[in-house]
């Protein structure tokens, strides 16, 4: 009887500890879908956390826009964004403040206003 309970226990706190480290991981990470088209990025402010992990999903809706490069200048990151694909910048930051994109020429702009963790 005493055997069971114990197993029982660890049983339950095992399945409860797991389950904790599995909601972490998901809180800590933020997905946002970015529309690139004629009116620029929408949205084009994105707030995130310090040291948590941001999943940027840019999707350029035509070709009647001048977004094929979305451009992270601070990051060192530049990527092509080809009609109608999802293309993912993972991003993260590590201190809090602004981090800015553009496209390629610098006419479409948007940024990450990063706050502390
Ligand atoms: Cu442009």
């Amino acid at each position: 009887m005493k055997r069971s309970l114990i197993a029982l226990f660890l049983l339950v706190t095992g399945v409860v500890g797991v389950g904790v480290v599995a909601v972490n991981v998901e809180a800590h990470t933020r997905t946002v879908k970015i529309s690139v088209s004629r009116s620029g990025f929408s949205p084009s402010s994105i707030d995130a956390e310090a040291g948590h992990k941001l999943n940027l999903v840019f999707n350029r809706a035509d070709k009647n826009n001048c977004g094929s490069k979305v451009v992270f200048a601070k990051l060192g990151i530049t990527k092509n964004l080809p009609v109608g694909k999802d293309v993912v910048v993972s991003i993260t930051p590590t201190e809090a403040g602004q981090i800015s994109f553009a496209c390629g020429m610098g006419m479409y702009k948007g940024s990450i206003v990063v706050s502390e963790g």
